[in-house]
């Protein structure tokens, strides 16, 4: 993404930091704008989670009894009023360094360009289109795989990435689901190579470009999660807190400096709208899956309420699904309020609009094996982790492309009741 060297980024954003403090650097952003704090805490079950997110703080890990949380000078006022803190400091630039070994991840041209190339060299398997634009513009790329002329005759998953600014490692994600897919049609994998001759696979790597390049725009990393809306007071909407089925619930912020703002009306950003609009006209459409980073967690309704989805075949695919992806890349499977009450996601809309299965996967963090969430490290993970963590969810991206013809074949097909396929072990 990046090619500057550590040490010049740090000046950088040493120099920008500095600069909050300048009369002129205020006018730009202010220091309780561009401070992060990282914060820990006492939050033991699902309820306690829920009042931290409602704080306003965007809850970034949970590890046994606490939870680790991202938030401005504002969020940690309330948070120390909350009495719910256990401890907080504030991120050094040194821990929003991006260096230059991370070169790897693509900004926007640069995942243009990939996916451009992608689909000059695929005639007849990949188009490379765009489901709309961004409010500052850019094309939401949509990558389509499908050996029919006709897409839309087939059953088809929806991959996505790059809700979050921030959270780059769902869009390499998604981009190299794509070129995987492509490479094994060519050389005729036993199971690729047949999968992609009955099924389409639409992916969107990246559905909030402007954030991801603000985010990186200045040679440091702003650990922006919100898109580019000028609000008036502050910028930006969560994109993932702006769909429009149990719109404005708990776990959304009213607040437009908020991290979680959810924007003033459900699909009020043309973002979140072109994804709508795309689901709307592909009825072919049966499995959607959301790439996000960092909880190494897969998740599926509801977000904005406790209770379990009503009919319970849905609620026993997704539940069945997901444990079973969760064999292959290790992840925690559970319902999304499990971890906190959140309304406005893409998977509570997806589902509770068109009844389509639907999963939100958190990537991997960047842990160290005695369970510290290094906070530099969550969004910004380094390029290792790229490949691996690819690796682990290419298979639950085939189990889902193989089952979305009908996705409910997973619980009629078992021996035991809602038990795990015998033909996966
Ligand atoms: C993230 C975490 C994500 C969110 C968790 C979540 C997913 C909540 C689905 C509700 C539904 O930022 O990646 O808070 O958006
Ligand atoms: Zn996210």
């Amino acid at each position: 993404m990046k090619s500057l060297s550590a040490i010049t980024i740090g000046l950088l954003l040493l120099t920008s930091f500095a600069n909050a403090n300048t009369a002129a650097g205020k006018q730009q952003i202010s220091k309780s704008k561009s401070t992060y704090h990282w914060m820990k805490f006492n939050a033991a079950d699902k309820y306690a989670r829920s009042k931290v997110a409602d704080l306003g703080v965007t809850i970034e890990a949970v590890v046994e009894d606490y939870v680790m949380g991202l938030g401005t000078e504002d969020d940690l006022k309330a948070a120390k009023a909350s009495g719910l803190l256990e401890t907080s400091f504030p991120l050094t630039p040194k821990m929003l360094d991006f260096p230059a070994y991370d070169s790897n991840f693509h900004n926007y041209d640069e995942l243009t360009t990939e996916l451009e190339k992608l689909a000059a060299a695929n005639p007849g398997l990949v188009r490379l289109s765009s489901i709309g634009k961004s409010l500052e513009g850019r094309e939401l790329h949509l990558i389509t795989l499908s050996t029919d002329g006709d897409d839309m005759s087939r059953p088809a998953v929806f991959f996505m990435g790059g809700h979050h600014a921030r959270e780059h490692l769902s869009v390499e994600m998604a981009l190299k689901l794509s070129q995987y897919l492509v490479q094994q049609y060519k050389s005729d994998n036993p199971r690729v190579t047949p999968l992609l001759a009955n099924r389409t696979v639409y992916i969107v790597p990246l559905v909030n470009p402007d954030g991801a390049e603000f985010d990186v725009s200045a040679g440091d990393y702003k650990l922006w999660r919100k898109n580019r809306r000028n609000n008036g007071s502050a910028y930006g909407v969560d994109l993932n807190r702006n769909y429009g089925f149990g719109w404005g619930g708990g776990g959304a912020s009213t607040s437009p400096s908020n991290d979680t703002y959810r924007g003033p009306s459900a699909f009020s950003e043309p973002e979140t709208q072109a994804v709508k609009q795309f689901i709307d006209t592909h009825d072919n459409i049966n499995i959607v899956l959301t790439y996000h980073t960092f909880s190494a967690l897969i998740l599926y309704p509801w977000g904005q309420k406790y209770e379990h989805i009503e009919t319970e075949k849905d609620y026993m695919v997704h539940k069945t699904m997901a444990e079973t992806m969760a064999r292959w890349n290790g992840y925690t499977p559970q319902q999304s309020s499990e971890l906190y009450i959140a309304s406005g996601d893409t998977t509570d809309w997806a589902y509770g609009v068109h009844g389509i299965i639907s999963f939100t996967f958190e990537l991997d963090p960047g842990m160290s094996p005695d369970k510290n969430f290094d906070p530099g490290k969550g969004f910004y993970p380094g390029q290792k982790l790229i490949e691996p963590t690819f690796r682990k969810n290419v298979e639950p991206a085939l189990y889902l492309l193989e089952h979305s013809d009908n996705p409910y074949r997973v619980i009629e097909s078992t021996s035991t009741a809602y038990g795990f396929r015998a033909d996966i072990l």
